[in-house]
């Protein structure tokens, strides 16, 4: 179909004649052809309890990754609402979702997760006195039905202070048990000087593009977005 439409000129008096069918097999093809030449997009949720670091991560993702300046961290406030990041990596496009980890507001974050590629979350790895907090905050996302299948990146973050444990004695403490069939990754990163931050976004991409995940949302949202 698309090759048709390459190689044959409408006139006017033809478009305004066309049926409904052809006006149909016209705007397939031109939804695909957008498809073809659009960068994909992907939707990425920074979750995690409240002060794990998600708002500072993600400023330190605009500033990495674009030319924006991310707000430094004396001027960052608890979130309350939502706050959205944009960025590219290669040729994919990231729209990242930070929202607020204090108890009160953790039920909103479901709102967001039939939407989701993939999930971020986020660890303060310097204070093992809320890691309890955050092993079962993060077990109630992963049991989570419309989180199915989603590519899972967990941050040990805060690595510049000295106390903090590394990702793999994180990843020994929260002992997850609903991880056999999820794809995921434990990273030790700081939101202060933007360590392993890299390392995680390039993984994070990879495994976006060729999840299951990524083929649901494809197939029910439309040839047209991701
Ligand atoms: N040392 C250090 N402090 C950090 C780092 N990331 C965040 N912080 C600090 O941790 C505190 C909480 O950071 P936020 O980014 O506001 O945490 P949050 O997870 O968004 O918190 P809520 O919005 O309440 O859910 C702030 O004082 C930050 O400056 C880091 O990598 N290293
Ligand atoms: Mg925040």
């Amino acid at each position: 179909m698309e090759i048709e439409l390459f190689e044959c000129e409408l006139s006017y008096f033809e478009i305004v004649s066309l049926t409904e069918i052809e006006w149909d097999v016209v705007k397939f093809s031109f939804f695909d052809l957008k498809y073809m030449f659009s960068k994909t997009e992907f939707h990425v949720l920074i979750l995690g309890i409240d002060k794990a670091g998600k708002t500072t991560l993600l400023e330190k993702l605009k500033s990495v990754y674009s030319n924006l300046e991310g707000l430094p961290p004396d001027r960052i406030v608890p979130t309350v609402g939502l706050n959205i990041g944009r960025i590219e990596v290669s040729n994919t496009k990231l729209v990242f979702w930070d929202l607020g980890g204090q108890p009160g507001l953790r039920s909103i974050w479901e709102k967001y997760y039939e939407e989701a590629h993939a999930v971020i979350f986020v660890i303060d790895a310097a204070c093992p006195s809320r890691f309890e907090d955050s092993k079962s905050a993060l077990e109630k996302v992963l049991r989570h039905e419309d989180l199915q299948g989603a590519p899972l990146l967990v941050l040990a973050n805060k690595q510049d202070l000295a106390e903090s444990v590394s990702a793999e004695e994180l990843a020994r403490y929260l002992d997850l048990k609903k991880l056999d069939e999820r794809v995921y990754m434990f990273e030790a990163v700081s939101s202060y000087d933007g360590l392993g931050i890299k390392e995680g976004v390039e993984w994070l991409v990879e495994v976006m593009e060729r999840s299951k995940r990524t083929e649901m949302l494809r197939a029910r949202i439309g040839p047209a977005s991701v």
